[in-house]
């Protein structure tokens, strides 16, 4: 891996905005389904998926026939690991809350779970089981009564048994064989047999990606993830195996994955190095990885951790690993980035799979203005108000006023109609 000075570094890649071809492609999938319904459906899973599907939706018994092919070793880890995500989520839980005055008026805050959200999961070999858990669980713990699972059939009209083996853990049980655009059309407008969702979660391909773009607004969607990211500042101290093979992790995902280690330390960097080639050698994915570490894989100097941190924080990435002597007190000048490791013992695979946090986490320098999926995506809330007499006697005279700033009468109206009645009551008494 290139070992270069920070400054020479442009993390930029550039996001997915698909070719007009492919809009196109979208648009007329999204209007297709919007008039067929199931039936534009069917064709579509025929087209691209090669099965002619009568039901849609997974039966119990095939949820039994998958059950039987996930080892018990990996059910029980998923089991586990929902059960961490749960502990941690649980925490983000928001209290609906109400504030009264002396002068009688009420103000306060509803917290609702939306009613039905679907998630979709991609297929092949980007089907993440520990994904189902962290879209499900969070929407589970906020209280969506509802939750719906896309995902598109292998040619023999299967699901990834992992898949189901998952979503049973998370609780979910309305799972439909459907993918592509073609799912995210089903579930913003529904169909006869696919009700349609308040909001879509979940990563997919390029034209998963478009659809929700497409559609958002009349339903709405979580964040756009990119590929995996992952910052590693270290100094002398760190182990550079372990080093080499957090970076590798993150760069297996995908071929435009970023890996990045930030150090002052050369050694470091030239042992980090080294470690790569010998590591990447030996990994079925080192095609993926490799072409990850030429395209956005960089060893950069700094001149002291000061210039290091500010490194990270241009960067903002989704995944900062801090391995350097003390690594709680440096925690405060970290200012973008997903989620945060410390210590060499809290390698980026602990919380993509067992910690509890959520691994869907804004990419590419988006950490600079947005936070981890949590809870909070799947609610919604409402203002309360109940204004006192007291109040509106005190305060009408200021409404009215704005109001005719604005030009509008009937709101200086609305609020004059009651003044006129205060001002009634206080003559006759
Ligand atoms: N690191 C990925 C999540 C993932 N890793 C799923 C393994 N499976 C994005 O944060
Ligand atoms: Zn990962």
């Amino acid at each position: 891996m290139r070992i270069i000075q920070a400054d020479g570094y442009d993390a930029k890649r550039s996001v997915e905005a698909g070719s007009e071809q492919q809009r196109q492609a979208v648009r007329a999938i999204l209007e297709e389904v919007r008039q067929r319904g199931d039936e534009a459906v069917r064709d579509y899973t025929e087209r691209f998926d090669r099965v002619r599907l009568e039901q849609f939706l997974v039966t119990e018994e095939e949820f039994a026939e998958a059950e039987d092919l996930v080892s018990p070793e990996v059910k029980a880890a998923l089991a586990e690991a929902a059960e961490n995500i749960r502990d941690f989520h649980q925490r983000q839980v928001r209290q609906s809350w109400f504030a009264t005055k002396e002068s009688g008026t009420l103000l306060g805050q509803i917290v609702r779970p939306l009613q039905r959200v679907g998630l979709y999961v991609p297929g092949g070999t980007a089907a993440y089981p520990s994904s189902v858990l962290m879209n499900a669980v969070p929407a589970k713990i906020a209280g969506v009564p509802e939750i719906v699972i896309t995902t598109p059939p292998g040619a023999d009209g299967k699901i990834n048994p992992a898949i189901l083996a998952a979503a049973r853990i998370a609780g979910v049980t309305e799972i439909y064989k459907v993918g592509g655009a073609q799912a995210i059309a089903a579930l913003t407008y529904g169909t006869e047999k696919i009700k349609r969702v308040d909001k879509i979660v979940g990563p997919g391909n390029i034209y998963v990606a478009l659809a929700k773009r497409e559609v958002f607004g009349l339903v709405s969607i979580d964040m756009v993830a990119g590929p995996s990211e992952i910052v590693v500042l270290a100094d002398e101290t760190a182990n550079p195996r372990y080093v080499a093979a957090d970076l590798l992790s993150q760069a297996e995902h995908d071929p435009m994955s970023a890996a990045v280690l930030v150090t002052p330390s050369q050694a470091l960097a030239e042992a980090t190095a080294r470690e790569i080639e010998r590591q990447l050698a030996e990994l079925p994915r080192r095609s993926i990885a490799t072409a990850s570490l030429e395209n956005f894989g960089a060893i950069l100097l700094v001149k002291d951790l000061e210039e290091g941190f500010a490194v990270v924080n241009r960067l903002a990435p989704e995944h900062l690993e801090i391995m350097v002597e003390n690594p709680f007190e440096q925690l405060g000048k970290v200012e973008n980035a997903g989620a945060i490791f410390l210590g060499p013992y809290s390698s980026e695979p602990v919380g993509d799979y067992f910690a509890g946090t959520n691994h869907i986490i804004p990419t590419n320098g988006t950490a600079r203005f947005s936070s981890p999926l949590s809870v909070d995506d799947f609610i919604k809330k409402s203002s309360v108000v109940s204004y006192s007499k007291q109040d509106l006697r005190k305060n009408g005279h200021k409404i009215v006023a704005l109001a005719e700033q604005e030009g509008l009468q009937a709101h200086g109206r609305a609020i004059q109609e009651r003044l006129n009645d205060f001002a009634k009551e206080e003559e006759e008494t």
